[in-house]
């Protein structure tokens, strides 16, 4: 066996906590801190060369400006989240573009079904365009009142409150609408397609594990 498997198969499920009923998804640990995961380097930008580009299914590609999404009707959510490695944390306050406010600047064919979703550097990740139209759903610039840190994704990354934290793509650079549903980078990598952390939706995989204690190591801020 790797070193992987048998190092996941040895680690514990976190017991399920009675203390916050069914806010708490299973096989999920609360933290007060927030952290830092992504693949690759962090990227830098000069906000005058930031862009956001919308194609795919759409009566007219679209490419808008840092200005053209501060201009746009403002909405702050406190929502929970919830990573699939495993940490969850409660009253997370962002600011933004609401997705259905930004989709007034665009005419999505009714072909679309799916959205890929695009972040430097080559990071991508599906989800249903029926979800992106709930009212939590931000393209969001700060946190707690303050813009978003580099790392958590500055100047903008997607918030999807209700699925795993990989589908809220940071430093979003693009948008495509889809007829037909394709895998993002994690969903690609043995991730569930859709990933409810309500239902458990990790991996799409029935051997995969996710140890408990995955996160503990990473960067917090
Ligand atoms: N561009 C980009 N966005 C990304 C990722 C990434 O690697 N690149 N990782 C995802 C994953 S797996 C998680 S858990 C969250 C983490 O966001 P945070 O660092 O703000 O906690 O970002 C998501 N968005
Ligand atoms: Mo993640």
């Amino acid at each position: 066996m790797s070193k992987k498997a048998d190092r996941l198969k040895k680690s514990k499920v976190p017991p399920r906590n009675e203390k916050y009923g069914d806010r708490l998804p299973p096989g999920q640990t609360l933290t007060e801190k927030f952290p830092i995961l992504h693949e690759g380097e962090v990227p830098e930008y000069d906000l005058n060369d930031w862009n956001l580009r919308v194609f795919g299914e759409v009566d007219e590609e679209k490419v808008f400006t840092y200005d053209d999404l501060m201009n746009m009707p403002q909405t702050t959510i406190v929502r929970d989240i919830h990573c699939v490695t495993r940490w969850s944390k409660f009253d997370n306050t962002f600011t933004g573009v609401k997705f259905t406010d930004f989709l007034k600047a665009i005419n999505v064919k009714d072909t679309a079904k799916h959205v890929m979703v695009y972040g430097d550097h080559d990071y991508e990740s599906n989800i249903p365009l029926e979800d992106l139209l709930k009212e939590d759903i931000l393209i969001a610039h700060s946190y707690d009142g303050k813009p978003l840190t580099v790392k958590h994704g500055y100047p903008f990354r997607l918030v999807v409150p209700h699925l795993y934290f990989w589908k809220s793509v940071k430093w979003i650079r693009g948008i495509e609408f889809m007829v037909e549903d394709r895998q993002g980078y994690w969903e690609r990598n043995d991730f569930h397609n859709y990933g409810d952390p309500f239902k458990e939706e990790r991996f799409s995989v029935d051997d995969a594990y996710m140890p408990d204690d995955e996160w503990h190591k990473k960067e917090f801020d």
